[in-house]
């Protein structure tokens, strides 16, 4: 049970709010130490009148109430209360002006939410509820309003002063201050409030919309980082033309601004015409950032992009809706970054991110389904459910459509909806009836969570040319759901020959076939479908694209798998099936080390890697991906009781074997993808640079010495992040002197760059060497270790814990000690990151009854605390 101090939010309490807000008149007299918001709210009731007036209550945190004016009359004390959290009203008229004044402390919020200090300036993060730490509102996303807001500060300090909207007026003040004044002319709930002052520079650019508009771009960040935007530029261009293109949407103010912070919780925040962004999602040099960190740049500046319709325009109703704007800008940010980079091998990645972290989440404690029926803390909800599984749901909805008839189900979402706050019911009722498709069932992928599996069978019979593919799902209960109704799936699938042609789909009752590939409706727990005209036993290609998030089993042979590896038109089924022999192999060894068995790895895996590492008509990327071995957390979920060193024994056991059998193919693709020019990010050899740093690993996991020259070799030679980075992981994970060497040199010339660090950091905590703990533990205490920026705290604490399964878990528990130690300080400094650095203790009872006592005593330990806050005490206590 739940403590009874903190309470529960569900989403069957809704009801609409007693009271509205029309227009918010904001000014600030901005100071790092103490701030001075005075707020002019027009307030109205929401209600019915004949009876007595309703309170108003208003959210607040952490102020200081100075004044509170109503119709411009100072309140007497007796006609208000402030608790902690709200400030109530018992009887206010039906319509009037409530003025409050506040004081707050942008330098003493560790938490960064609400406004704050970063380095030298003051921003602002308000989603989910960070505007009550700004000033009283009624700070729920159905209450919108219109903003016009004036910031005063120092000018010297402060030359650069940003809002939403446009600016309209500027100009000085007395003792060396002045003020701007911006007009966000789109209601818009709190929550999408910013603020950002300080000595910031800027570049910019013109874009003409599809209409001929001309909107300003641009991006400010601290003058040491001006020559670091251009990418972020350019991507923002992008994703402003991809919107038009693909979804018909333009952009609606005159100016769209970018803030690049270093100090930030999350990945960015989509603030009406104020974007803010944690500073790694901005800043890229040649020299600097890696090709992944190009793809993430141009990745979330799309997604913030994006959402200025799917969250802006129509946002949601309650939080419970989060997935109504998350979930499909997602699918959004993920089909942008497709059509820009190779659309196979992100397909690929985002498949690796949602099966490794959401499939996990949704198979312990916390699992919740993407639209959640309750809450503590709200923060605690922007979970990998919520945005990846629905940005499934979203794709899935596409797939039984179709194109055409999904992009208009978002065309009459968008007629139907703009400048509302509306639930996830309104958005697939728009798909529903756009499609003319009942999709009553499918809503239970909002309702039910757990991952649902599919048992695949099949039965071929060749006198009458039937061959039957029959399927049964089922989802496992989840904390609250006990049992669970059958899901509508689509399920992508093709058939194939023995020699590996693609067979015309025809099912029984079909006057012809429908090509090649198509879309399974999934409705009962057990259905069958009967193709016709097949000439022999066919090979199922299944779950093509990853057409829903379900696992799959069907009893593939080893045949059967090198066929779809080779043949398949599917890539992700082609990849996949590479990926089912991996694991069976690696799965098998497991079981041998387990039970002293002796080791090794079968040559028909060698000799099909080998094959695959030959082929050279494969995409670079592609084959980068096709070789690579599951990571060992997707490992570990296919284990009944996770055992972590067998596990990464075996994995490693394999790269060691690679490395040695096939060392000369190794050398020579390497080779080939060696750098013939001077590095560019666009040089389109990111899937080439992958592919050789990829070689190079399994050659360092044998520990020749002639590994160990190459990778120093390229340490000093590359002229880019990628190859430096790819060299030094391997020399980071190498027990040989030039460990040290390198990440020593690699220090001494980066010191001054944070991102550079963080990854410097992060290196250091992922190494798989056994005396990886002790040397976190050192860089704690390093000049340049700082737990309250959260970017430094997760490139140690975070990496260690959630990126190096074997050494975080090593027997004795010194890792889980370590982490709910940190937990701790974190708990007071930022509540949010702390709650995030609890993910690994709540899947404890996945592992040996041994670790499962030493992770409860730490759960325990951390729930003891007193002063525990919200967000950390809702995930300890529900992974308890
Ligand atoms: C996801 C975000 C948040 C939290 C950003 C904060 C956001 C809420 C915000 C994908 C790409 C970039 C960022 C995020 C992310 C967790 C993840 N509204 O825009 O969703
Ligand atoms: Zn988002």
């Amino acid at each position: 049970m739940l403590h009874t101090q903190h309470l529960t939010i569900h989403r069957k309490d809704y009801t609409v709010p007693d009271y509205l807000i029309e227009t918010v008149d904001l000014t600030f007299d901005l100071d790092a130490e103490q701030t001075q918001v005075v707020s002019r709210l027009a307030i109205r009731s929401n209600h019915d009148r004949s009876g007595a007036p309703r309170p108003l209550v208003l959210d607040g945190e952490e102020l200081t109430l100075v004044s509170l004016k109503l119709d411009g009359v100072e309140l007497d004390a007796d006609r208000y209360q402030v608790e902690e959290g709200r400030l109530s009203i018992p009887a206010p008229p039906e319509s009037f002006q409530l003025e409050a004044t506040t004081r707050i402390s942008p330098k003493a919020n560790s938490a960064l939410s609400g406004l704050y200090a970063s380095g030298s300036m003051l921003c602002t993060q308000c989603e989910a509820e960070g505007f009550r730490r700004i000033t009283y509102f009624i700070d729920r996303p159905d209450v919108m309003a219109v903003y016009t807001v004036t910031l005063k500060a120092d000018r010297a300090t402060c030359p650069v002063l940003l809002s939403n909207g446009n600016l309209t007026t500027r100009g000085d003040l007395p003792d060396g201050r002045h003020f701007a004044t911006w007009h966000d002319p789109f209601k818009k709930p709190s929550y999408l409030f910013a603020l950002v002052a300080g000595d910031l520079v800027h570049i910019s650019d013109r874009f003409a919309t599809m209409s001929g508009r001309q909107v300003n771009l641009e991006i400010y960040v601290e003058q040491r980082n001006r020559e670091k935007c251009e990418h972020a530029l350019r991507s923002l261009e992008r994703a402003m033309r991809w919107d038009e293109e693909q979804f018909g949407r333009e952009y609606d103010l005159d100016i769209y601004m970018i803030v690049a912070v270093d100090d930030f919780n999350m990945g960015a925040m989509e603030n009406k015409g104020l974007n803010v962004f944690n500073s790694r999602y901005v800043l890229a040099s040649p020299q600097s950032a890696t090709d992944d960190d190009y793809h993430a740049i141009e990745e979330v500046i799309g997604h913030e992009y994006f959402h200025n319709w799917t969250g802006n325009r129509i946002t949601c109703r309650d939080w419970f809706q989060l997935s109504l704007k998350e979930g499909l800008t997602i699918f959004r940010d993920q089909e942008f970054s497709a059509d820009m980079q190779s659309r196979p091998v992100k397909r690929i990645a985002d498949v690796k991110s949602l099966r490794s972290a959401q499939f996990a989440e949704d198979a312990g404690p916390l699992a919740h389904p993407v639209r959640p029926e309750s809450y503590l803390e709200i923060n605690n909800f922007y979970s990998m459910t919520v945005y990846h599984k629905g940005g499934e749901v979203i794709r899935m909805l596409r797939t039984l459509l179709g194109l055409e008839a999904f992009r208009a189900g978002m065309d009459l979402y968008f007629e139907r909806h703009d400048g509302q706050a509306v639930r996830v019911d309104e958005f697939v009722q728009a798909m529903a009836d756009a499609g003319k498709r009942d999709l009553s069932q499918f809503m239970r992928w909002y309702d039910q969570a757990g991952t649902p599996l599919l048992i695949v069978s099949d039965d071929y019979q060749e006198q009458t040319g039937i061959y039957t593919l029959t399927v049964v799902q089922s989802c496992p209960p989840t904390p609250g759901q006990p049992v669970k109704e059958p899901f509508h799936i689509p399920l992508a699938m093709g058939l194939l020959d023995r020699e590996g042609h693609e067979l015309p789909l025809q099912l029984e009752g079909e006057a012809r076939a429908a090509g090649t590939s198509r879309v399974l409706e999934l409705r009962e727990g057990s259905q069958s479908f009967r193709f016709v005209g097949i000439a022999s036993r066919p090979v199922p290609s299944l779950l093509r694209n990853f057409s829903a998030p379900v696992k799959l089993e069907y009893p593939y042979g080893e045949g059967d798998l090198a066929l779809l590896m080779t043949r398949d038109s599917d890539p992700f089924v082609r990849w996949e099936a590479g990926q089912v022999q991996a694991v069976q192999l690696i799965m098998g060894l497991v079981a041998d080390i387990r039970e002293g068995r002796a080791l090794s790895v079968k040559e028909s895996f060698i000799d099909s890697f080998g094959r695959l590492l030959a082929d050279e008509k494969q995409d670079r990327g592609f084959l980068a991906e096709a070789l690579t071995l599951p990571l060992e957390s997707y490992l570990a979920e296919q284990m009944e009781v996770i055992d972590p060193s067998a596990i990464h024994q075996a994995r490693e056991l394999v790269r060691d074997t690679v490395g040695e059998r096939l060392r000369e193919p190794l050398l020579a693709v390497r080779e080939a993808c060696a750098p013939r020019a001077p590095y560019r990010p666009d040089d389109g050899l990111a899937g080439c640079r992958r592919l050789g740093n990829l070689c190079l690993s399994y050659l360092m996991a044998t520990g020749s010495r002639e590994a160990i020259g190459l990778s120093m070799a390229q340490f000093e030679s590359a002229d880019n992040m990628t190859d430096s980075l790819g060299a030094l992981s391997t020399l980071a994970g190498c027990a040989c002197p030039e460990r040290d060497e390198a990440l020593g040199a690699f220090y001494d010339r980066w010191r001054e760059d944070r991102g550079v660090i963080d990854k410097w950091f992060s290196l250091q905590a992922t190494s798989r060497l056994p005396d990886t703990l002790e040397r976190v533990m050192q860089l704690l205490e390093h000049p340049d270790f700082d737990i309250r920026n959260p970017n430094r705290a997760r490139s140690l604490i975070g990496a260690f814990s959630q990126g190096n399964q074997v050494r975080f878990h090593e027997e004795g528990g010194a890792g889980y000690r370590f982490l709910a130690d940190q937990i701790l300080r974190l708990n007071s400094i930022n509540p949010q990151i702390a709650a995030r650095m609890l993910t690994p203790f709540s899947r404890w009872r996945r592992f040996d009854v041994g670790r499962q006592e030493q992770m409860k005593k730490e759960l325990a330990r951390i729930l003891a605390e007193p002063g525990l806050a919200r967000d950390v005490y809702e995930l300890a206590a529900k992974s308890m």
